[in-house]
């Protein structure tokens, strides 16, 4: 097998933000834009030589070019043994499965999440460590410096691997292995969840569920999952195939885009009792009822206090631990439970060294996204199998379920306005000049609301100590409602503005109100203080979660 040196130029914005690199298709098929970023990563983890990496993606366009590219340089680059998903094919949740299962030292997965795909779509790559979570922030910053002064990368010169059966092969002196993208991750679900409880739901008739895997990742796992091991209903999964463009659609699993599914629970005759999606690359979920729909905040809340029903959590859960956007329902819970509450910055990676060191047994964002330490990457499907072991036990629909807890609880008001695409120059300004004057702005009083904290989020790690800074500017006031502005780090057009807005209410006869209208002060106070619309000439957010 003959390896190529190829010469290079280095590309200034290879710098991964929330969730790996993500750019535009168009701008990943420059030449060498892919080989550079790779050939970065073998060379921080150096420990691939002589180790094994899995390697698989969401099935979005570009992603089998970009395998056959990673195998390639993989073998020039003296990695022992790869893992890869049938197809191409593995959702992150899996892929941080196999890299504990397996002990590898990584995985690289190929997906820009949720956001769209095909050649005019988004594209992206992930790099997870050996404790099968996304890589800390000292590692892709150390990606990008090498990218930043790169020359030449290494690639074999050898003709593509056939992915479409499990098989196993040699690229020179890497072996390859083909393997099925769910066996081990459907085993895994096995394991936690109550699959026989679960299944006598369906079989006697009692639940009917539909899930939208809109044509990504989470086609083929739901099919095993719901449809054969559990004998879900006829009609469970929807766009169950996965497809290069997601047939046009954002893989984003919430009320503006998974619109299909809503209109059947919605759809009174005929309507399934339970519905729920999933993004692009199977880690975000969406719960909702008939009729009904359950905040990803509140979902974690309920799950933190009910997971020591269910056969993986038996043992009680040791901590919680939530994104600081999200929403303070857990937090509720974990006081309740004499619990610790860990607040962390947004992104996955923040949640791994909590895990690893025991503090936690479950974590979540507001970003559809929630998990255990089962794993260490948020987890779609599983966050479906949680409910629907809750409904099995508690023998409730998702709606009762919701309130009982709101009762126990009160009820935390929760949106997220995103204003996207905006001129990056003038998002960073707004945000430096919201910095400034955020601590001015303690004791201000608007009606009925008086602030009495503002800062910059920053987070010192328990476990390594490392610190992040300016994670987002958060508003708190007298009577438990927040505000929080951040850019967004996944977008590729502009920059995202994000602005999180949360109530809380105690009193149960307010816990029916619609959730735009009980914020309404709050987002007149967070357009006051920010004057978005002014500023950036926007009658109202793009999207409303
Ligand atoms: C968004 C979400 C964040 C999530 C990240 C990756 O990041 O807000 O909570 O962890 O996406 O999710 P940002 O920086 O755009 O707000 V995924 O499903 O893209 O892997
Ligand atoms: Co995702």
């Amino acid at each position: 097998m003959k390896i190529n040196t190829i010469k290079t130029k280095a590309f200034p914005d290879q710098k991964p933000g929330t969730s790996g690199l993500r750019k535009k298709v168009t701008h990943f098929q420059q030449q060498h834009y892919l080989e550079n970023f790779v050939q970065a990563i073998f060379n921080v983890a150096s420990n691939l030589k002589d180790g094994l990496l899995i390697l698989g993606g969401d099935g979005r366009y570009y992603n089998s070019h970009a395998i056959q590219v990673i195998l390639k340089m993989a073998a020039a680059n003296g990695v022992k043994h790869i893992m890869v998903g049938e197809n191409g094919l593995l959702s992150t949740p899996a892929v941080s499965h196999l890299i504990r299962k397996y002990q590898a030292i990584g995985g690289i997965i190929l997906s820009a999440s949720h956001n769209p795909g095909g050649p005019d779509g988004d594209f992206g790559i992930k790099f997870n460590i050996a404790n099968g979570g996304p890589a800390p922030t000292s590692f892709t910053d150390a990606v990008y410096d090498i990218s930043q002064n790169i020359t030449e990368y290494k690639i074999a010169e050898t003709k593509d691997i056939n992915l479409e059966q499990q098989d196993t092969c040699y690229m020179g002196a890497m072996k390859i292995t083909v393997i099925n993208s769910v066996t081990d991750y459907a085993g895994l679900m096995e394991e936690l969840f109550d699959f026989p409880k679960i299944k006598s739901l369906f079989t006697s008739g009692r639940l009917s569920m539909c899930f939208d895997a809109m044509h990504a990742v989470t086609g083929p796992y739901a099919k095993e999952i719901f449809s054969k091991r559990l004998c879900a209903n006829v009609g469970a999964v929807i766009n169950g195939i996965p497809l290069e463009d997601f047939a046009g659609g954002h893989p984003d699993p919430n009320l503006a885009h998974a619109t299909e599914l809503v209109s059947r629970l919605n759809a009174s005759a005929s309507a399934p009792d339970f519905g729920a999606a999933s993004d692009g690359d199977g880690d975000r979920n969406m719960i909702i009822g008939q009729n009904f729909f359950v905040n990803p905040s509140d979902s974690l809340a309920v799950m933190a206090a009910n997971a020591h029903l269910l056969p993986g959590y038996k043992q009680g859960v040791r901590g919680v631990a939530r994104s600081l956007p999200t929403s303070r329902a857990v937090d509720k819970v974990a006081e309740s439970m004499g619990i610790d509450c860990y607040e962390t910055p947004t992104g996955w990676k923040y949640f791994g060294n909590l895990l690893d060191d025991n503090r936690i047994t479950l974590c979540g964002e507001e970003s559809f996204g929630s998990g255990s330490d089962h794993i260490r990457e948020k987890d779609g499907i599983w966050a479906v199998l949680f409910w629907l072991n809750l409904i099995a036990i508690k023998q409730q629909s998702v709606e009762n379920i919701m309130r009982s807890h709101w009762l126990r609880y009160g009820r935390h008001y929760y949106t997220r306005h995103d204003y996207e695409a905006l001129d990056s120059a003038q998002a960073d300004k707004l945000i430096k000049e919201l910095r400034a004057q955020i601590t001015s702005l303690i004791g201000n009083n608007y009606t009925g609301y008086k602030i009495v904290l503002c800062d910059d989020f920053s987070y010192i790690d328990p476990v390594d100590g490392s610190v992040a800074e300016n994670q987002g500017l958060r508003i708190l006031f007298d009577n438990d409602s927040r505000i929080v502005f951040r850019l967004s780090g996944t977008g590729t057009e502009g920059a995202t503005l994000r602005v999180y807005i949360e109530r809380y209410i105690s009193d149960p006869a307010q816990h029916d109100l619609e959730t735009q209208t009980a914020l309404s002060g709050l987002i007149k106070i967070a357009n006051s203080i920010s004057n978005i619309k002014q500023r950036f000439n926007r009658d109202a957010p793009d999207v409303i979660t």
